[in-house]
């Protein structure tokens, strides 16, 4: 393994020497990118003990010191909390060549760093996607195109409404990545468990989705699989609610000119100062499910191939 330029901390990689199951966690959520502070402190911890619940290692994924990094060290916990440059595919190696001090992992990122040590699950918040405009702008996020060429069962709880959701369902569907509804048969909207958008296929247990995994391997599929995860019940914002606080947030996103990557930090900001008494509790929670559904898919996983 010494030849694998990505490291790993010492836990994941015993755990992963003993065949244990691992949870990869993206880490642009747990930066100030993605939640304030200190929100964004208790969202990994209530990931981490989540995943932990659910008898699997957690993993964070970052570039620490131009070093490529799955699972985090104690000391490198708050250099990643405070990290403010963002990295999709496309930047790690950028971040590498340029020994970045703390380049924190988007979706596209994290499952690209997940494979190359052989981590097969994965959970976030919410992917990125086709953006709304996008016929226009040609804004798509490179999330979709990591997930479709990453072999990283990626859970989700499908995607915010600033995106355009049909499109996006449609653009994994062009991309041949198998999208299961965990439980639904709605792609979720992020807040909401509903977004009116249908899913063809529809999963009830992690067993369920670990055998899909093992037929994606049985076929040589060699992508991603992802797994949309609705907010939990209790934690929910009604649809109605949120759709007015984004058409504000996407006329400001307009009349500031933003472009590019900064569009999904930008909405990601004005969204939680609209909503910040809702949304945050809502986020918080459903980031903890999804780890908590990963590492149940991850345990089943590695029960299997023992
Ligand atoms: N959606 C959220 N919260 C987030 C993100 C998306 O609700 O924090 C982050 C994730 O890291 C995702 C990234 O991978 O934004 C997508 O950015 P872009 O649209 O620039 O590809
Ligand atoms: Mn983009």
């Amino acid at each position: 393994m010494s030849s694998n330029p990505v490291v790993t901390s010492a836990e994941v990689a015993a755990a992963l020497a003993d065949g244990r199951a691992v949870v990869a966690l993206e880490s642009t959520i747990f930066s100030t990118l993605g939640l304030p502070v200190p929100h964004n402190r208790e969202a990994l911890a209530r990931c981490e003990s989540a995943v932990r619940r659910a008898g699997a290692v957690p993993a964070v994924t970052a570039v620490i010191d131009g070093v490529p990094t799955v699972g985090l060290e104690a000391d490198q916990i708050d250099p990643v909390l405070a990290g403010t440059r963002k990295m999709s595919a496309r930047d790690l190696g950028v971040a590498v060549g340029q020994r970045w001090d703390v380049g924190v992992t988007t979706v596209a990122a994290a499952v690209t760093l997940a494979a190359r040590v052989g981590v097969s699950v994965f959970a976030t918040g919410g992917i990125g996607g086709v953006h709304r405009g996008a016929e226009v702008s040609g804004d798509i996020s490179a999330d979709l195109g990591a997930l479709a060429r990453e072999p990283v069962v990626t859970v989700t709880a499908g995607a915010k409404a600033f995106l355009d959701l049909p499109r996006t369902v449609e653009y994994l569907d062009t991309l041949g990545v198998p999208l299961l509804g965990y439980r639904t048969d709605e792609f979720p909207a992020f807040y909401s468990r509903t977004s009116g958008v249908p899913l063809r296929l529809r999963v009830e247990s992690p067993a369920e989705i670990a055998a899909i995994a093992r037929g994606c391997r049985s076929v040589s599929y060699g992508g991603g699989i992802v797994v949309a995860n609705p907010i939990p019940h209790a934690a929910e914002i009604p649809a109605a609610e949120i759709e007015a606080v984004l058409d504000d947030a996407l006329r400001a996103l307009d009349d500031a000119g933003v472009r590019g990557a900064a569009v999904t930090p930008f909405v990601l900001d004005a969204v939680g100062r609209a909503t910040e008494g809702r949304s945050l509790p809502a986020n918080l929670a459903l980031a903890e499910a999804n780890a908590e559904l990963a590492a149940a898919i991850a345990a089943a996983l590695a029960a299997e191939s023992a």
